[in-house]
């Protein structure tokens, strides 16, 4: 277990303020000049020795991402920094807890950050429904401004720079980091096609970099404990701390940071007080956020959590958003209604998509009432294929995979369900 001395979120539950003088005396915004002072290379080395990998769902090496922004601007073009604090994702409530109760974390990282990118402001785009989370974040940035830690000179490093907060407007696809950066040009928020990638073309044209908000809050303490004592916890190529949440039928959900590759047993046990009704009581678990197949009982008890653990089992990380599962839940009903999701916030771009996901919920609804030929199995299968892979952003993937892993999975209880509907409607009719 994660001793409490290598915890970075040092406030994540708020048993402390988040305003500047009491996060200054947690360690935030110590000597900030003196870590810009190190250099924009040294500190992107530092993040890329640390193997720190994007927190926000894909997990690309963040000091890689980094090192693709210009180093000289071209035609005058700053380069800027866009937060994504658009958390949206079922089961995802991580950068909730940062911002709420360790804000200045996030807003240290991002001027170092942005210095080491060489960006003229950050902006940080907050889901619209964080209502409360934004009022902190407003004022995190404006107490940082009124000491001096942003703006002209910030932090007394020489480097001029700005935050701006965005608040969204309630539409999950502008969790997407292009969508996003339309949104923030004022447009509709639809995602573009890649590439051009954003370290190329993104805000209003300029180099750009999107990070998790996790991403950013976590680079301080990298650079202040230093890259080896960072990459000292998880495994080869997953390194780290991170934070879990977890949800669902365990006796205490929570959000918890602990060493990546921690095995899941070991972290429901430790954090979450086990599994409602027990060990035995497990069906499955959706361990990356309701983008990522599920994962029955059997194979998930000693995965390391983490991105290979997970990658192994067919399924994915994600923003470690852990939906766990018992032997009560309506396991059709369940993906049926991430399906619903995926319909009602498909941004209407792409046909495979706007079409598909209305396609397959509607399939999913007949599946859970049994109104369906068992032959329909494999022809939703096969629409999820043609769905995977051909659409402009990941919400496609998104769609198709859940529905995939409850094949893949749970085959003969949707079978169960027609035949059972079969037999009563047989009967009915006598
Ligand atoms: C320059 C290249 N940049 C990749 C950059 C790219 C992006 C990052 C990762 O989706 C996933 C999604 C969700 N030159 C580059 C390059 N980049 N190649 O690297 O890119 P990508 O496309 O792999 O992922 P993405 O578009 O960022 C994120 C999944 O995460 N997810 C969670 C989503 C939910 C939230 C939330 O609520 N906060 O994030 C869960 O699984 O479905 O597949 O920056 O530009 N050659
Ligand atoms: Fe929009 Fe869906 Fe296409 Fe993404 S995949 S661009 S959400 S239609």
């Amino acid at each position: 277990m994660l001793a409490d001395k290598d915890r970075i979120f040092t406030n994540l539950y708020g048993f402390q303020d988040w305003r500047l003088p009491a996060a200054q005396m947690r360690g935030d915004w110590d000597d900030t000049r003196a870590l810009i002072g190190r250099g924009q290379d040294a500190i992107i080395n530092e993040v890329k020795a640390s193997g720190l990998r994007g927190r926000g769902g894909a997990g690309f090496p963040t000091g890689m991402k980094w090192s693709f922004m210009p180093k000289e601007s071209k035609d005058g073009r700053p380069s800027f920094l866009v937060i994504n604090a658009d958390e949206s994702e079922p089961g995802s409530c991580k950068d909730r807890e940062i911002i709420r109760h360790d804000p200045h974390k996030l807003v240290e990282g991002a001027l170092i950050a942005g210095f080491a990118m060489r960006a003229r402001a950050a902006y940080i785009y907050i889901r619209g429904e964080y209502i409360r989370e934004a009022e902190v974040l407003f004022a995190a940035v404006a107490e940082a401004y009124s000491a001096g830690l942003l703006g002209k000179n910030a932090a007394g490093s020489g480097y001029d720079f700005d935050v701006f907060v965005h608040r969204g407007a309630g539409a999950y696809i502008c969790g997407e980091e292009t969508a996003m950066i339309e949104s923030l040009e004022g447009k509709k928020g639809q995602p573009r096609l890649k590439p051009p990638f954003p370290a190329g073309a993104g805000l209003y044209g300029c180099p750009t970099t999107v990070n998790n908000v996790e991403s950013i809050a976590v680079v301080p303490t990298i650079l202040r404990r230093g890259a080896a004592w960072f990459s000292s916890f998880g495994r080869e190529n997953n390194k780290g701390t991170k934070l879990f949440q977890i949800s669902g039928h365990v006796d205490r959900p929570c959000v918890v940071e602990e060493e990546m590759s921690i095995p899941f047993r070991d972290l429901i046990e430790k954090h979450c007080g086990g599994i409602t009704g027990g060990w035995d009581n497990l069906l499955a678990v959706i361990p990356g956020g309701s983008s990522v197949p599920l994962v029955p009982a059997a194979e998930i008890m000693d995965c390391p959590m983490d991105f290979d653990g997970l990658k192994a089992l067919g399924s994915g990380l994600g923003t470690a958003a852990i939906i766990v599962m018992d032997k009560s839940t309506d396991i059709v009903r369940a993906i049926s209604r991430l399906s619903y999701f995926y319909k009602h916030e498909s941004c209407g771009q792409c046909t495979p998509c706007r079409e598909g996901t209305g396609w397959m919920w509607r399939v999913m609804e007949r599946l859970r009432t049994g109104d369906a030929e068992v032959s329909e199995i494999d022809m939703l299968y096969e629409v999820t294929k043609q769905v995977e892979g051909h659409t402009i952003c990941a919400l496609g993937d998104a769609a198709a995979w859940p529905i995939q892993g409850l094949i893949k999975h749970f085959r003969p209880e949707i079978e169960r369900r027609i035949g059972d509907k079969a037999v009563m409607m047989q009967e009915a009719a006598e």
